[in-house]
């Protein structure tokens, strides 16, 4: 199989087949943070999510279902974690504590919902979804009321990620006959179109000080990860690497590292790398033999570590219920 038709073909089993209103407590505000890395792993024979310190210590599983659970996304106060699963029998949206209790359906649809994204508002989740016939851009309250389809198009859109103002949305399309990288309001007016290039431009993430998109590109030849300007100029290769494929860009809350998918040059054995913005100081995060994706970065408190009682997480639920 051609290379880039084995790449396309892994991605699209795990999608397919795998099928503020914030007030913040003083005690919350000052609670310990810690930078962690939510991602999916295989390493107990079916997919589920775990979480990391972005040092690499302190691994933990959040979920234990024979289902396929990726796609994990912290909320922007760390106290929630969306994820897709295919627990009902199709793909849905969920919604789990940071702890992995407390687990929500958000979207109940027959069609594949996936890929959720936080607005930075913690007010709404961007999801990608087929329910209407072809791959669009949707968003949702975060309790899954008042969806909204942004997109309308035949073609392929999706893979949604906020800007941090939460006034647009980077996706990915093939409206214009290949992937390319886009922008849009939040309402889904004004598209801009960011790549345009023949090669295979997707999986947008919008960097927290809003200055940068990171995507997955094979411009190169192989999957890179590149990073450019919200306009879409000043388009560099993060990763530039001969042997392997990298997908699945995350930033780190400070915008100064990216997390990512690499391989170790035969599409096998994914792994999670770090990486510094400049490309230096190369990690590999995970370092197990299972396939390891889907980052997600955070830099908020730890509370179910802090306070360790399912009494006292549910205190502070309670405190801090308008945290999203
Ligand atoms: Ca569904
Ligand atoms: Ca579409
Ligand atoms: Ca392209
Ligand atoms: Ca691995």
């Amino acid at each position: 199989m051609h290379r880039r038709q084995k790449m396309l073909y892994i991605v699209l089993s795990y999608i397919l087949l795998l099928n503020t209103g914030s007030v913040m407590t003083d005690a919350w505000a000052l609670a310990p943070k810690r930078s962690r890395i939510a991602f999916s792993s295989m390493r107990d024979f079916n997919i589920d999510i775990y979480i990391i310190d972005s040092d690499g210590r302190n691994l933990r599983r959040l979920t234990n279902s024979p289902a396929n659970d990726v796609f994990p996304a912290w909320s922007p106060a760390g106290r929630w974690i969306a994820f897709q699963s295919d627990r009902d029998g199709n793909r849905e949206i969920y919604n789990m504590e940071s702890n992995g209790k407390n687990i929500i359906n958000l979207t109940n649809n027959p069609a594949m919902d996936s890929s959720p994204a936080w607005s930075l508002d913690g007010n709404r989740i961007a999801f990608h979804s087929d329910r209407d016939g072809d791959l669009d851009i949707y968003t949702m309250d975060a309790n899954g009321k008042n969806v909204r389809r942004l997109t309308n198009n035949p073609a392929d859109d999706w893979w949604p990620d906020w800007s941090p103002d939460d006034q647009r949305i980077a996706f990915t399309s093939d409206r214009d006959g290949n992937y390319e990288i886009y922008t849009m309001d939040s309402d889904g007016k004004n598209v801009s179109r960011l790549t345009n290039d023949p090669a295979m431009d997707w999986q947008p993430a919008w960097s927290p000080d809003g200055q940068w998109i990171a995507f997955s590109s094979d411009m190169g030849g192989l999957f890179d990860i590149y990073i450019m300007d919200i306009n879409g100029k000043n388009v560099g290769n993060l990763t530039n690497n001969p042997l392997d494929d990298e997908l699945y860009p995350a930033w780190s809350p400070d915008s100064k590292r990216l997390a990512f998918v690499s391989g170790d040059g035969f599409l096998t054995d994914l792994e999670i790398y770090v990486i510094d913005f400049d490309g230096k100081n190369l990690r590999n995060l995970t370092q197990h033999p299972a396939d390891d994706l889907f980052p997600d970065w955070s830099e908020t408190a730890v509370t179910h570590s802090v306070f360790s009682t399912d009494n006292l997480i549910e205190t502070w639920g309670w405190l801090k219920q308008s945290d999203k």
